[in-house]
């Protein structure tokens, strides 16, 4: 017998047709029953992150409270002649969260470092401070974003009804407002101030939204 002519046996044999496409149906269904597990897994890991982040950036602001007996402002203006900022003026993009560094990052009096955020710390709108930020080290203009890589916003007591606008991670400038809960009261401490994140879908105003903190319902 030459080899041409060997017959195949059962395990030379290959798929069939049928064999395969029972396989790829099989595997499709494991995908459709597995992904979206996987993604709202990475999805709730994301917020839970951003909040965690944003507690932070909390307490910063009650530790600057507790020294200086203000909140950090959301306008880069010091509130106080005891502490005198001799900053660039603001370019108008990111500029209630880059405060809220600004002011935290100044000393240590009431001062929080910030720099363990690492790759959250951004310049999307790569603005220039003008004079170094102790706590980080760093003389650009930073501010904070979320685990999807919008800045946060952030509004002080006296900016809860201002919009701001914050530079996205590709340039563009978009709108934020501060967040009202059910009752018509803004998220936050009694109002004192709030963090707010455009959440998942990197949109401000949409459902997914995240202010901190946030009001008991
Ligand atoms: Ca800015
Ligand atoms: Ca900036
Ligand atoms: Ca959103």
């Amino acid at each position: 017998m030459n080899v041409q002519e060997r017959p195949v046996g059962p395990a030379q044999r290959g798929f069939t047709l049928i064999e395969l496409l029972i396989v790829i149906a099989i595997l499709g269904t494991l995908a459709a029953v597995l992904l979206p597990n996987i993604l709202g897994a990475q999805k709730s890991a994301d917020i839970t992150a951003t909040e965690a982040n944003m507690l932070r950036l909390s307490n910063a602001c009650q530790a600057f409270e507790q020294a200086y007996g203000w909140y950090p402002p959301d306008d880069l203006r010091s509130r106080a002649k005891e502490v005198e900022v001799n900053w660039k003026t603001d370019n108008g993009q990111n500029t209630g969260i880059e405060s809220l560094v600004a002011f935290v990052s100044m000393g240590n009096k009431g001062g929080t470092d910030l720099s363990d955020l690492g790759d959250r710390i951004t310049n999307t709108d790569k603005d220039e401070h003008g004079a170094e930020q102790k706590k980080l080290h760093r003389k650009d203009r930073v501010e904070v974003a979320d685990a999807w890589g919008m800045p946060f916003a952030y509004f002080c007591m006296s900016g809860l009804g201002k919009a701001q606008n914050v530079c996205t991670p590709t340039g563009d400038v978009v709108p934020a407002v501060a967040l009202k809960d059910s009752r018509g009261n803004y998220h936050g401490h009694k109002g004192k101030f709030q963090l707010l994140s455009a959440g998942p879908d990197g949109v401000f105003g949409t459902s997914d939204d995240i202010p901190f903190p946030r009001n008991a319902d």
